[in-house]
């Protein structure tokens, strides 16, 4: 077949001419892509039909990356503050590097490391070396004070497995190969790719589960995912009532897994106890989704053998964020669906050593300064940045340092943050764009895309459903003076006369990053004990250009439960961070008053970014989506301005009157509000909703267990607005 042929590039070295087979790293489906050069230049992407993996699937975003890599708008040489936000001029390399290296020695030497604040953003995570080499700059600096989007993604998650299994960053999620009853809330996977699940065709693995038996999507919205499958609408952050709800039916009517609990969990009583508090009526009226269709469910799930409950970012920032996915995880538990059966809820096939202990992501390892807010997974809440940043006293944040992040239109903070940050004495920035924060900062150092780099699926490496493993090389050299992150970190440390605190690696001496994942690769389940074996190794794995269904891996529901952190190696349901959240909920939940705020993503996008690609961002709408009914209640206007405010912020939107979101609630895409170094982004319509959010260690600002960002069903109220332009 002449397709092979044609999509079967060989590996033709970084930045040499001919096709290249690699992958893209903007979202967790790493879709394999094949990206033709020429001249040192990226002329043209096709998805990769012969990885194995993915099978040609790609989007928009995938195929469009190359116009970041080569966009105009770009940062090609270090840049250094000229004057206010936003400008800058060019510095050269040493100069730029011997002034921050000097500066930060000053910081140190006088205020202690953890004057030192890192905040690193969420493309960090698929890019290997730059998540495997942070940790050791900020080592080298005596620090430990890093934020990221964690409390505005993940926490909640994290905590709950860390209660359950006693590891934070074990995650589990469902096996769709197998499913036939899968039941998501609070994830938007169709748009999304999945996340917290690796699997790039998941339309397609979707589509089979619906085929073999149903997919019902729980959501304020009637999502892209509902729209084909199933809705349930439910009142933003209703869930928890919707899932105790579920689990009252299934104590009514003796639908438990005695069997299964007893051989996994403890604290079973524990549930029933708290679960005897609430009936199913109730929980239906505070959720919004009635009754029969909450019995519905329960049966469901009881009684389909293959089953799943998923839960993902719509659970992830309501007050018990924590809590409820517990919750979910509690329901997979008591009908026997978790951990011991393929298409249920399973561990994915342990690729890493390591990779999911304790040790690589804890919880509470420290508190922050203000507030004393438990780190998750090492960082710190970005709700108490720009207190940290402004508060004079011990540990004050003096010098930032801002790998691939954008907390202005991403975190909390507003206008405070833009004050905290213009108030730091070294800021500096590692980014191939200026954005709406790195504009505060006194260097932007220019870094290097994912098609300028070595790398490995790295951040779904314990979340395997399929057996796959991948390595590319760079595809083309770094493009004007872009240096990978390490390269520019080691520099920094040894200009400071510190030391970098790994040894480099005989084999990849350049790379402190992909020196780690290899050890990690190689002294894992499936490596080749250094040579030892017929394992795998980063070297063995370049033989694949487009990736490997590898053979030798463990069945992930065999052994499983050696993997919780927990020394009776049993999932612990009555952890009293648990207990605590429920005495909580039990004390404090309070029915919700006036609008409720979600927001959404879209395929064109990914967080507050890729918006200068005129061919994505040209034809997206960021209205405020609200319901015919109240929007005419309110006396707005389909298509006209209305003022968006709350307590603590304002911004004016154009109202988009739909029944996508029921009565009560609305909807507003992220990301967006650009002033930049961006000229294309800069002049879309939209604005930043993260204006909106509280501050602070307090109850209206986070949930405290986690640190998460309030940040799904916050109150809002509106109001026409007139003779003002929304965009
Ligand atoms: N195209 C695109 N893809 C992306 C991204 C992107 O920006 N654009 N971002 C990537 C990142 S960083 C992440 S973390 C993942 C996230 O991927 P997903 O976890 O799939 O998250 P979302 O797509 O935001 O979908 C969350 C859903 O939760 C719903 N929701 C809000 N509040 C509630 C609630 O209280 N209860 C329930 N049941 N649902 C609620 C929202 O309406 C929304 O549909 O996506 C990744 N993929
Ligand atoms: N209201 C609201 N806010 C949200 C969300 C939401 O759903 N609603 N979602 C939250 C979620 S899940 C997330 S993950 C966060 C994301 O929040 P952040 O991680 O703070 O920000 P991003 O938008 O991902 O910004 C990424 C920046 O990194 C740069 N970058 C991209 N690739 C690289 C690279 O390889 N190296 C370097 N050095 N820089 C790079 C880009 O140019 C961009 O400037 O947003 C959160 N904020
Ligand atoms: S779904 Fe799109 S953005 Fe995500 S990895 Fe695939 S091509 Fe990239
Ligand atoms: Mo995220």
């Amino acid at each position: 077949m002449s397709r092979a042929k044609i999509s079967n590039p060989v590996r033709p070295g970084p930045g040499s001419d001919g096709r290249h087979a690699t992958f893209c790293r903007l979202c967790e489906a790493n879709c394999g892509l094949v990206a033709t050069v020429s001249d040192g230049r990226i002329v043209k992407v096709e998805p990769d039909r012969d990885n194995p993996h993915s099978q040609g699937h790609v989007c928009v975003k995938g195929m469009a990356f190359h116009q970041v890599t080569h966009d105009p708008d770009r940062v090609l040489t270090p840049l250094r503050r000229c004057g206010g936000p936003g400008e800058f001029e060019p510095v050269d390399w040493d100069e730029a590097l011997t002034d921050i290296a000097g500066r930060l020695r000053t910081i140190r030497e006088r205020d202690g490391g953890e004057a030192i604040a890192f905040y690193v953003g969420n493309p960090s995570s698929f890019a290997t070396d730059m998540a495997m080499s942070f940790g050791q700059f900020m080592r080298a600096l005596g620090t430990r004070k890093g934020y990221s989007p964690g409390s505005q993604d993940t926490n909640a998650r994290y905590v709950a497995n860390y209660a359950l299994f006693g590891a934070g960053m074990l995650n589990a999620f469902p096996d769709l190969t197998q499913c036939d009853f899968l039941l998501v809330l609070g994830g938007n996977p169709l748009v999304s790719n999945g996340s917290i699940l690796y699997a790039p065709r998941i339309r397609h693995d979707l589509d089979a589960v619906a085929k073999r038996g149903q997919v019902v999507v729980v959501d304020p919205r009637m999502t892209e995912t509902a729209r084909r499958y199933g809705h349930v609408p439910i009142r933003p952050n209703g869930d928890v009532w919707l899932l105790l709800g579920m689990l009252r039916v299934l104590a009514d009517e003796a639908l438990f897994d005695l069997v299964s609990i007893a051989r996994n969990a403890n604290g079973f009583d524990f549930v029933k106890e708290q679960v005897s508090r609430i009936e199913v009526e109730t929980a239906a009226i505070r959720c919004g989704v009635p009754s029969e269709t909450i019995r519905d469910l329960a049966r469901k799930l009881a009684t389909t053998r293959n089953a799943a409950v998923y839960g993902r970012l719509g659970l992830c920032r309501g007050p018990f964020a924590t809590l409820v996915n517990a919750l979910v995880t509690t329901l997979d538990v008591v009908t026997g669906h978790f951990g011991e059966r393929r298409g249920s809820t399973i561990f994915g096939h342990p690729v890493i050593a390591g990779h999911d202990r304790p040790s690589s992501g804890g919880y509470a390892e420290a508190v922050s300064r203000i507030g004393d807010v438990p780190t998750v997974a090492r960082f710190h809440a970005s709700a108490i940045m720009p207190d940290d940043f402004l508060e004079p006293g011990p540990g004050q944040t003096k010098a930032l340092m801002l790998a691939a992040g954008n907390p202005m239109l991403s975190a909390p903070g507003g206008e405070k943050l833009e004050r905290a940050l213009e108030g730091l004495e070294l800021f500096v920035s590692f980014d191939f764009y200026v954005n709406e924060t790195s504009r505060f900062a006194d260097y932007v150092l220019p870094t290097t895309t994912f098609y300028e780099r070595p790398d490995v699926p790295y951040v779904v490496m314990n979340a395997l459903m399929r057996p796959f493993l991948h390595y590319t090389d760079a595809v083309i050299d770094p493009v004007g003076e872009a240096r990978p992150e390490h390269e520019i970190w080691q520099e920094i440390v040894a200009r400071m006369g510190l030391e970098w605190p790994v040894r480099a690696s005989n084999d990849f001496p350049d790379n402190p990053g992909i020196a780690r994942m290899d050890a990690a690769l190689r002294g894992g389940p499936v490596g080749d004990a250094l040579g030892e074996n017929e394992g795998w190794s980063i070297d063995r794995l370049r033989e694949y250009p487009h990736g490997v269904m590898a053979d030798n891996l463990p069945d992930p529901t065999e052994n499983w439960r050696e993997r919780l952190g927990n020394p009776d190696k049993r999932i612990r349901l009555d952890h009293p961070l648990i207990a605590g959240e429920f005495d909580r909920l039990w004390a404090e939940w309070r029915e919700p008053e006036g609008l409720a705020l979600i927001t959404r993503r879209d395929i064109r996008s990914i967080n507050s970014w890729m918006h200068n690609i005129d061919g994505l961002v040209r034809s997206q709408r960021p209205d405020l989506l609200v319901n015919h009914e109240d929007g005419e209640r309110l006396g707005l206007a389909d298509g006209g301005n209305a003022r968006l405010f709350n307590d603590y912020g304002e911004l004016a939107v154009t109202v988009a009157f739909t029944d996508e979101v029921g009565v009560g609630t609305v909807c507003y895409q992220h990301g967006f509000g650009h002033d930049g170094g961006w000229q294309r982004a800069n002049a879309a319509p939209g604005k930043n909703m993260n204006v909106l959010l509280a501050l602070g260690a307090g109850p209206d600002a986070i949930e405290f267990v986690s640190g998460t960002t309030l940040m799904d069903g916050i109150q809002v109220q509106l109001e026409p607005l007139r003779n003002v332009a929304a965009a």
